[in-house]
This record gives C-alpha cells, sequence and structure tokens, in this order.
C-alpha cells in the first residue's frame, strides 16, 4: 500500500531519530533527509487513511495561494484555522492584549480594517508563488519595483513550450523577503519534469523539497497539496499526471505527539482514494473547491494532537 512508506517514515523517526530542542520548546525527535514515492495515475492521490486528513481544508488552503493572496480573513470566512496562530500570537505580543484566539479570528472574520492590520503573514507561499518582486536598478544607485514574476503560469507555459526542460521550478524561499514571513516556506521548492512527451502524452512528474516537516500534522497536507497542484498543472498543460516525489530536510516528530504516533501506527491502511476533477477551468487560477471530488476515501478516524507554533 502506497501509504505503507509513510508509516514507515514515522516508525522509523519514532524509533531512531535524533532527539533534539527545537524553535518552539516543544522538542522532537528527527532525521534529517527522507524520500517518499507517490504514483498519480489513475486518480490516485497520496491521501493518508490511517487518519482523517480533511483534504478541503488543504484544497482551500491550496487555492488560497495561488489567488496571491497572504491574509488569513478569505481562510478564516471559509472556516479554514490553520494560520491562525500566527498572526493571532503577534497580535498578543505587538499589542499586550491577551485575546482569545477565538475572539482574535471572530473579529478577524467581522472587522475587514482589523483584518487587514492584523490578519497578514507577510509575503509567504502565495505572495511568491503568483507575484515574485523584481527590481530594476534606476539613476542614483537606487531601484524601482519592477513587474512581479507569475511562477505557477510560468511553468505552465514552460511545460506547454519546452517540456525537456530541467528548469520547471515554483519557489518559495525568497531569501530577501523571509524576515517578513510569518513563517519561512516549509515545502518551499516544487520542480516539474515531464516523461514519455515523445512518444505520446507526456506524464508531468513533481519533486517537492520540503525543508522542515512536521510528519504528524503537517505530512498528510503536504503531500495532498503537493499531488493536487501537479494534477491542476497536468491537467492545465495537458499532460497526464505521473509521480510525487516527496523529499525531507529536518523530518520530525513532536514529543507531544506520542499518542497520535502509537494510534496511527496500530493502524492499517484502508483502500485507494482518487480525486476527480470536475472540469477544465481556463486557466490555473479559475478552479474553485466544488471542483474536486475524491472517491472510495474511508479513513480511520481523525486523531487530534497540538500545534506547534
Ligand atoms: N510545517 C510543516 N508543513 C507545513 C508548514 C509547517 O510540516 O506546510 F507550514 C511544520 C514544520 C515545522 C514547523 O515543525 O511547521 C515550522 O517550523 P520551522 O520554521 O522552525 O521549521
Amino acid at each position: 500500500h502506497y501509504e505503507q512508506q509513510y508509516l514507515d517514515l514515522m516508525e522509523r523517526i519514532w524509533r531512531e531519530g535524533d532527539q533534539r530542542e527545537d524553535r518552539t520548546g516543544v522538542g522532537t525527535r528527527s532525521v534529517f533527509g527522507a524520500m517518499l514515492r507517490f504514483d498519480l495515475t489513475e486518480g490516485a492521490m497520496p491521501l493518508i487513511t490511517t487518519k482523517r486528513v480533511y483534504w478541503k481544508t488543504a484544497t482551500r488552503e491550496l487555492l488560497w495561494f495561488l489567488t496571491g493572496n497572504t491574509n488569513i480573513r478569505p481562510l478564516v470566512l471559509q472556516g479554514v484555522k490553520i494560520w491562525n496562530e500566527w498572526p493571532h500570537a503577534r497580535y498578543v505580543a505587538e499589542t499586550g492584549e491577551q485575546l482569545a484566539i477565538e475572539d482574535f479570528v471572530q473579529r478577524i472574520a467581522q472587522d475587514e480594517a482589523f483584518a487587514e492590520r492584523w490578519g497578514d503573514l507577510g509575503p509567504v507561499y502565495g505572495k511568491q508563488w503568483v507575484d515574485w518582486p523584481t527590481y530594476k536598478p534606476v539613476a542614483g544607485g537606487l531601484f524601482r519595483r519592477g513587474r512581479g514574476v507569475n511562477q505557477v503560469a510560468e511553468v505552465i507555459e514552460s511545460l506547454k513550450a519546452n517540456p525537456g526542460s530541467r528548469r520547471h521550478i515554483i519557489e518559495g524561499w525568497n531569501v530577501a523577503e523571509l524576515d517578513a514571513m510569518a513563517l519561512p516556506p516549509c515545502h518551499k521548492t516544487y520542480q516539474f519534469h515531464v516523461a514519455g512527451s515523445e512518444t505520446g502524452t507526456g506524464r508531468l512528474n513533481c519533486l517537492l523539497y520540503q525543508r522542515s516537516c512536521d510528519v504528524a500534522l503537517g505530512l498528510p497536507f503536504n503531500l495532498w497539496s503537493a499531488a493536487l497542484l501537479t494534477r491542476m498543472i497536468a491537467q492545465q498543460a495537458d499532460l497526464e499526471p505521473g509521480e510525487l516525489v516527496w523529499t525531507g530536510g529536518d523530518t520530525h516528530l513532536y514529543l507531544n505527539h506520542r499518542h497520535l504516533v502509537e494510534e496511527q501506527l496500530a493502524r492499517e491502511p484502508r483502500g485507494h482514494p482518487r480525486l476527480e476533477i470536475m472540469r477544465r477551468p481556463p486557466t490555473i487560477f479559475d478552479y474553485a473547491i466544488e471542483d474536486f471530488a475524491v472517491h472510495d476515501y474511508t479513513p480511520h478516524g481523525p486523531i487530534s494532537a497540538p500545534v506547534a507554533v
């Protein structure tokens, strides 16, 4: 079963991982360097079945990245909570007001000006993916902002025009802007590759390099999103989906996730869910949540665990 790789990685980290202090203070067990491979043909997706994964939440996040928006408000209005901790922590730190996170989020939803002031995450994924800033030198050693680069649109163009290229890359790690981001990108580099285009319809492969990975809470989402992005780009570039290769740098489990690890490793993978994309929108920026249907997904129940911020 495709999911066995994920469970094996989880088990190996828990057993053999190096115990270390981390930025959050929670502590992790960690291995450095890991690889997983998933077949994406015939609708197959690397959707974890040993616990329920909220794939619609991950899909909404991906669609939000593609809008270029970096404010949590559109997510909050759809009930997506995954980015709330960071702006809330900043609000408390900067104002000194001990506003509960639920109340903070409610204000983000109700008050547009408040959301504008406090809901932004800085130039995270969405900004870099569709509007990577450029600078043009002008007189006197000064620079003027040039037109932003839409890396996603450009990759689709380059896949169509030049499938054999080794330069199909979407990069999130904008060194000059890391300081301004709530969280430097984890899933930072996506490289695409077309196989078999000389002999028929090409197959689109994707390699994701993730510098830092919370295997329990982050990875199930990251795998789904990377596979979904690959499926969408394949559809837009008239390619068949091929394979997702996931590679992790610091690949870890938080010490307070013991109950999740033990419960999940005791479960057996169930079935082979498939993703159907219901229509082909005119561009990659026109998909909506209703365009995606998952079939044959009968996972084990959810397992909740605290997110380290
Ligand atoms: N993390 C993920 N996937 C993500 C994301 C965050 O696993 O998509 F945004 C985890 C990895 C790490 C923490 O545990 O969040 C980020 O912390 P740091 O920046 O210190 O690596």
